[in-house]
């Protein structure tokens, strides 16, 4: 039988666990990609396909490409690549938000993925055969406050994954990007409050949020799909969630 092979990166917690795992079941080997090694080898040693772990920042770009590069032969063809890696920083206004978090935001959601994709991209095209499914966001398409730079770096996500279906076309290669709204039981909101427990329970607390297994099982659906069909974008909330409409602020006369 044909294993196919997914490199996912951001793979040690989250959507990136609850994915690897999924795939796992669909008997899928993996080439898990994140900081914390022994994470890592814990769910490579959890799961029944055979995995690869890459212990690495992806803003590390030297390092990647070697980690990469020497990757055993049996995980070279990479079908699907997940590009999860990503991160919140910071929920203040733009005028007083910190410099470095923006910076870490624009580097890790945006170079980051697009320099991985950069790397993988053209064996895929060679192959004529390949999925990239990138993780966007909500934020992208609607504006709250504090969200500043967060949207932006998945505005530019999105708008990637729609150019690169452009230069792709003509090719068996699908790109999609998936743009979820509150998701629970990650780490999301405690790197976004630095830590702050107090700050991170609030945001989910007495509403039911998505979870990481909602996200990874629409993965695996669109990773399934038959290879005429190309999911360009999927936006997901919890039901407790809507856009729900602008806001006039009454008090500025
Ligand atoms: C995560 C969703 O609403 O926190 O990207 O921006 S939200």
């Amino acid at each position: 039988m044909d294993v196919k092979t997914a490199l996912i990166t951001g793979a040690s917690a989250g959507l990136g666990l609850a994915t690897a795992t999924r795939l796992s079941k669909a008997g899928y080997q993996l080439i898990l990609v994140a900081r914390r090694e022994s994470k890592l080898i814990e769910l490579a040693n959890s799961l029944e396909t055979d995995c690869h772990v890459i212990a690495c920042d992806v803003n590390n770009f030297e390092q990647l490409t070697a980690m990469l590069d020497a990757r055993p032969d049996q995980f070279k063809n990479i079908d699907l690549l997940l590009n999860n890696a990503g991160l919140a920083l910071g929920l203040s206004t733009a005028d007083k938000s910190d410099w470095n978090d923006w910076h870490t935001m624009i580097q890790t959601n945006c170079m980051a993925l697009a320099f991985l994709t950069r790397q993988i991209l053209p064996a895929m095209v060679e192959r004529n055969k390949g999925h990239i499914i990138n993780l966007g966001s909500i934020a992208a398409n609607y504006a709250y406050k504090g969200g500043n730079v967060y949207g932006a770096s998945k505005a530019f996500v999105e708008q990637f994954s729609i150019n690169l279906r452009a230069d792709l076309l003509g090719t068996q290669i699908r790109v999609t990007n998936i743009a979820p709204g509150l998701i629970g039981e990650t780490e999301f909101s405690q790197v976004r409050f630095h830590g702050d427990s107090e700050a991170a329970g609030a945001v989910y607390a007495n509403c039911d949020a998505l979870r990481p297994d909602d996200i990874a099982a629409s993965i695996e659906w669109i990773a399934g799909l038959p290879k005429h069909v190309n999911i360009n974008q999927l936006e997901m909330m919890p039901t407790c969630q809507a856009p729900a409409g602008l806001v006039i602020d009454k008090t500025m006369q």
